[in-house]
């Protein structure tokens, strides 16, 4: 019996009954590569069933943290009773979906994060890290999962066309988040970079307009990729989502253009901050087995490049955050065979949400609480 990703049905069934219903419908996704594209095909996918959905949310990960958030909620409420779907974000959200529950959303859950003690209280959860889900393959990109929810929508109404489009994105938002390129993930890259070059997506083709195509493309394909995460949500709207989803192929390029000058400016800040944590490192002594650096000027959304160069560099869990008044945020990448969620999960006390993956996850902290989460996380990788 070939094994599909638990309530993958059950969520296709009940998103499909919105729509013929015509209920409202949200969706709420993560402010990278892989959850906005996420977003961006389930939309269509919707748009291609007969339906609409309401609005398209991306939460600030600086000013609003990471995941479904109070903010976000209460921007929403008055659409209650709506349809609210995560995506690549919710599964650690337990209280902030109590609270969506309380103000009459019934909420959907496509994550692929790792579940922490204790599952949100949403009316179906899509995530094949939970425990009860035996679909085997663990190391699909939320983007994946989506294109085959999708599929479960569409059937057989999805044409070549657009499950060619879906899968340009899938392989873009497979490739940003770095899962392994391997199993059902390879297919999704093959095939959608097979499309990609003959794009029918203006947001994709202004790329191509504007740093060619043809023999630098793997070179292209880098760009593209870091270009469209360097998009910022602002007021819970994203610009790589509104590129990706905008008709017009002048505004496309205009966006674009923007969005390429935005990354460049932002490898150059990720650079000094890795040359400063550098310094810091170098006067301390080398008994540490983790990196613990923060500082108030370092923006949350670029901890998480820093914390992945800084963990190569050194070969140590990289634990890199915001000091801002009260609380701290932060990003956090480790070397292959560590995991951060479990050491985060036993020194968890000491936090107020952690969450993510082995190797790329993140953390909410009280700044009193700094010191002894560091020395709990220390004592946790010695
Ligand atoms: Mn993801």
């Amino acid at each position: 019996m070939i094994h599909k990703i638990k309530n993958i049905e059950k969520a296709a069934e009940r998103i499909k009954k919105a729509v013929q219903n015509k209920e409202r419908i949200i969706l709420y996704g993560d402010s990278d590569l892989d959850g906005i594209s996420s977003v961006v095909i389930l939309e269509e996918a919707i748009k291609s069933s007969g339906g609409h959905i309401d609005s398209a949310f991306f939460p600030d990960r600086e000013k609003d943290g990471y995941g479904i958030n109070l903010n976000g909620l209460n921007m929403l409420k008055d659409k209650a009773p709506a349809l609210f779907i995560t995506l690549d974000l919710g599964i650690g959200n337990i209280e902030e979906v109590k609270l969506a529950n309380k103000m009459g959303f019934e909420v959907i859950i496509v994550d692929h994060h790792e579940t922490l003690d204790g599952a949100p209280e949403a009316s179906i959860i899509v995530d094949p890290k939970q425990k009860i889900d035996d679909f085997p393959f663990k190391g699909m990109a939320n983007v994946g999962i989506t294109f085959k929810l999708c599929k479960e929508i569409l059937g057989n109404n999805m044409s070549k066309k657009l499950e060619d489009s879906f899968l340009e994105l899938a392989a873009l938002g497979t490739i940003a988040d770095m899962v392994p390129q391997i199993d059902e993930n390879q297919k999704i890259i093959e095939q959608g970079l097979r499309s990609l070059k003959d794009t029918f997506r203006p947001g994709l083709r202004a790329f191509f307009g504007i740093i060619g195509q043809g023999a630098i493309f793997e070179g292209a394909l880098g760009k593209i990729i870091s270009a469209l995460n360097a998009a910022e949500s602002i007021n819970f709207e994203n610009e790589s989502y509104f590129l990706l989803t905008c008709p017009d192929a002048k505004e496309c390029m205009r966006i674009a253009q923007k969005l390429i000058d935005k990354n460049l400016h932002k490898q150059q800040t990720i650079k000094s901050i890795v040359e400063e944590i550098k310094r810091r490192v170098s006067k301390k002594d080398e008994g540490e087995s983790i990196i613990f650096e923060g500082d108030p000027s370092w923006r949350l959304v670029l901890a998480g490049s820093v914390a992945s160069i800084i963990s190569q560099e050194y070969s140590k869990p990289a634990f890199i955050y915001r000091k801002m008044d009260k609380e701290s945020c932060g990003s956090v990448r480790s070397p292959k065979g560590t995991n951060t969620v479990d050491a985060m999960k036993i020194c968890s006390d000491f936090l107020l949400t952690y969450g993510g993956h082995a190797q790329a996850s993140g953390f909410r902290i009280k700044n009193e609480n700094l010191e002894e989460f560091k020395k709990c996380l220390n004592d946790y990788f010695n």
